[in-house]
């Protein structure tokens, strides 16, 4: 047995949202804090932390302090305080921005920083106190946004009902036409492929389809060539009892066909005799993921590719930087993942979202090599995917901006000083005093030195190389822009220097040059820029937003995410796309798969812009005249593969059908539930894909205990005597009575025994 006192100091904590009704826009938490070592922590020690909730330091109990470091960092201390001894424990009410209602708001990743510089001690999380009072479960006294329990979604799924198997589409996303006229072919594993030039990719898919078969023949033939839909994407799919012909303009076409192909197939053989036409409502279907919060291993983005392809989307929007992280290995600049890559207390970025002080171990390290970036690159490629790489400028910046500020220090060391100079991307004089939206006060490049546009040029080149590599063209990079913190530059003398020699009289102007370079350094190795909406708007001569015409065209590529976020309730992505723009539609309220799927405590995730369901992806109607959609995947809580797979599932599949499938005036969602229920989230079994299952709704009324589920088809499984619902347990059809229960547990469970957050009903005892 190890005796506590040799493993170091161990503290229990403890975090519980007081309430949200202190004021509007703030709310009390309190922290309880024990020393659960057998030593006494010295006097002097610091306990740091990160919450996405800005803490409000004259609010914090007498007698502590906390401290905000940067980001989302905070430092609680006690100046002044003794030693703290064992079993002693430390409370205190501290009030922050804006609300806390659900785990995701809770502070998280704790470690303790000894006095007398002693070693970093990770502590982990606190326990959480669950969110049950009405100030605990809402934002403020004016938040009427029930909260999803159990009642709430039963009445969300009272409208839905099972349907006929032929009333199911076996296809999605749903095609443009496809019929079936009953009947079956079958294919085996042995079946002959007659294939056309250029389609050995495809054909490399058709055997790892066929491999999964039984043994059997069938013919397969695969071809590029005239089809009844347009486009380069579209295909046709006949079979009949000779075999299956697919048919696609492109070989991307043919690669559709072999998806829906894939979801026809049983596993048996099986293929329903029928015909398909099909093409994509838009030519951009996307997904962006942000592996700067937290990193996704290599084997984390194939298979979302994976995933993505086989929903026929076609952009893999790859968010490489940000602020808490630079992920991709750049030779000529080894400061950027040294020192960008890695979080933790030592030469490297803070900690954020937790990732907790140890660099090694921390889900906030990690980073891409060439190699592995190709191979990334070579995998979208065989699934028709482009890759779009963000290096998020100016603001955003504040990963790229440390390790080249570690760069500098180097260079001044061995005397080095034009070599110093040659990539720093701040100002050492800078006085300008700003907070990002995330709390960064250093995060914004200084975007008049020269060694800013030298950075980028080398960056690019570096991108544009490896693309090279893996035989892809690099035809579009995003460069960031969002979010700029207003104060920017203004102390800055290198950038004040700058606007007087050019006759600027805003930091405005600065930008607006900044940005041309960009555009004129990605030209030039003949790229597309694209950014977020704020690089495509500019304010009018009465200070209005408005798009920037100046800088219209095709070739300019802008994602919108505050759709109807311009002023007047005008729609952003419409007027963007009429000013000549090439639009994609990215907004939060409805493709951010970063917010919490719904409004509970147990559910993680943000929803800064409310909480996005599947359905709300699924029923979005899209602004008149973008390119396409995007779903959103950014990283603050993506802190593990199970976690991003619960994010991005089964919303995806939400974006997957309004993005390719026709347009629709009435969405049938009770249709698109059952194929979920039915047919999808079984196949999404198969891989082992940890989306996202629904708690079941659920009601008792006089004595009958009723249930439904978000997704008709989905296991439902109950229990009544305490346990917790496993697959054993019995499977809910109809109402049953409950009368003398005194506790009823339900759960959603997955072809394989996965079970969803289990929802609990205490019944009045009789
Ligand atoms: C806003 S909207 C961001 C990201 C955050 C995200 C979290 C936009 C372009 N930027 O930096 O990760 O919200 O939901």
């Amino acid at each position: 047995m190890t005796d506590r006192s040799d493993s170091g100091p161990a503290i229990h904590i403890a975090w519980e949202c007081l309430s949200n009704f202190i004021r509007d826009d703030a709310f009390a938490a309190r922290l309880v804090l024990r020393n659960d070592g057998a030593a006494p922590i010295a006097s002097g020690w610091t306990l740091c932390f990160n919450t996405c909730r800005k803490i409000l330091a004259e609010t914090v109990s007498a007698g502590y302090a906390i401290a905000h470091v940067n980001g989302d960092l905070f430092a609680l201390s006690m100046p002044g305080g003794g030693a703290w001894l064992p079993g002693q424990t430390h409370t205190l009410d501290y009030e922050a921005l804006h609300w806390a209602i659900s785990i995701t708001d809770a502070p998280l990743g704790f470690y303790l920083l000894p006095a007398q510089g002693g070693a970093a001690v990770d502590l982990g999380d606190p326990v959480i106190a669950p969110f049950v009072r009405p100030e605990q479960r809402h934002r403020n006294r004016g938040d009427a946004v029930p909260t999803a329990d159990a009642a709430w979604r039963f009445t969300q799924n009272a409208a839905l009902s099972t349907l006929p198997e032929a009333g199911v589409g076996r296809i999605t996303p749903r095609p443009r036409s496809a019929r079936f006229t009953g009947g079956q072919y079958r294919l085996g594993r042995d079946a002959s492929i007659v294939h056309g030039a250029g389609l050995d990719n495809e054909v490399r898919f058709l055997r790892a389809l066929l491999a999964d078969l039984p043994p059997g023949k069938g013919a397969v033939t695969l071809a590029i060539g005239p089809v009844t839909e347009p486009g380069h994407e579209a295909y046709s799919l006949d079979i009949n009892d000779q075999g299956v012909v697919l048919r696609g303009a492109s070989a991307h076409g043919v690669f559709n066909g072999l998806q829906s192909l894939a979801q026809l197939v049983s596993s048996d053989g099986a293929l329903p005799l029928g015909a398909v036409q099909d093409a994509p409502r838009y030519a951009y279907r996307g997904m962006m993921l942000d592996v700067a919060r937290h990193f996704s291993s290599v084997d984390t983005v194939l298979r979302l590719l994976d995933c993505m392809a086989a929903y026929k989307l076609n952009r893999f929007h790859f968010h490489l930087t940000d602020d808490e992280g630079w992920r991709l290995a750049i030779g000529a600049l080894p400061e950027l993942t040294a020192v960008g890559a890695q979080r933790g207390v030592g030469d490297c970025l803070p900690p954020s979202f937790g990732s907790g002080a140890a660099v090694d171990t921390s889900s906030g390290s990690g980073f891409y090599t060439a190699d592995q970036f190709v191979t990334i690159l070579r995998h979208a490629k065989a699934r028709h995917i482009d890759v779009i790489p963000e290096f998020n400028l100016p603001g955003h910046a504040r990963a790229a901006v440390e390790a080249m500020r570690v760069r500098h220090a180097r260079l001044v060391a061995t005397g080095d000083l034009a070599g110093a100079d040659e990539y720093l991307l701040s100002d050492p004089a800078d006085t300008s005093a700003y907070e990002s939206v995330q709390l960064w006060h250093d995060n914004v490049m200084c975007i008049a030195l020269p060694s800013v546009d030298r950075f980028i040029d080398t960056v690019v080149t570096a991108v544009a190389a490896l693309y090279r590599e893996a035989e892809v063209p690099l035809k579009v990079l995003h460069t960031g822009g969002d979010e700029v913190p207003g104060g920017a530059w203004v102390g800055s003398p290198v950038c004040q220097a700058s606007m007087r020699a050019h006759g600027w009289t805003d930091v405005r102007e600065l930008r607006d040059d900044f940005q041309a370079r960009c555009r004129a350094i990605l030209a030039r190795h003949g790229i597309a820029f694209a950014g977020w909406e704020e690089t495509a708007l500019t304010p009018r001569a009465d200070g209005v937003l408005a798009p920037d015409w100046r800088q219209a065209g095709r070739d300019f590529h802008v994602y919108v995410w505050n759709n109807g976020g311009l002023p007047h309730e005008r729609d952003c992505a419409t007027e963007l796309a009429a000013a000549g723009f090439d639009v994609v539609l990215a907004n939060a309220t409805s493709l951010y798969f970063d917010f919490a799927h719904a409004k509970h405590p147990l559910e993680p995730g943000y929803y800064w812009a409310g909480f996005v369901g599947t359905r709300d992806a699924f029923d979005l109607a899209p602004s008149a005249g973008v390119t396409g959609l995007q779903g959103q995947l950014w990283g603050e809580n993506v802190c593990s593969r199970a976690r991003l797979e619960y994010l991005a599932m089964p919303r995806l599949l939400g974006l997957a059908e309004r993005a390719w499938s026709p347009q629709d005036a009435n969405p049938d969602w009770n249709e698109f539930a059952n194929r979920l229920g039915r047919r999808e989230l079984p196949r999404l079994d198969r891989h082992g894909w940890h989306y996202r299952l629904p708690p079941p709704g659920a009601l008792v009324e006089n004595g009958m205990l009723q249930a439904n589920t978000a997704f008709p088809g989905l296991g439902l499984h109950y229990t009544v005597d305490g346990a917790d619902p496993d697959v054993t347990s019995p499977r809910y059809a109809d109402p049953v009575s409950v009368h003398g229960v005194a506790i009823v547990k339900l759960a959603s469970i997955d072809t394989h025994g996965r079970v969803s957050r289990i929802v609990t009903l205490h019944l009045e005892s009789p």
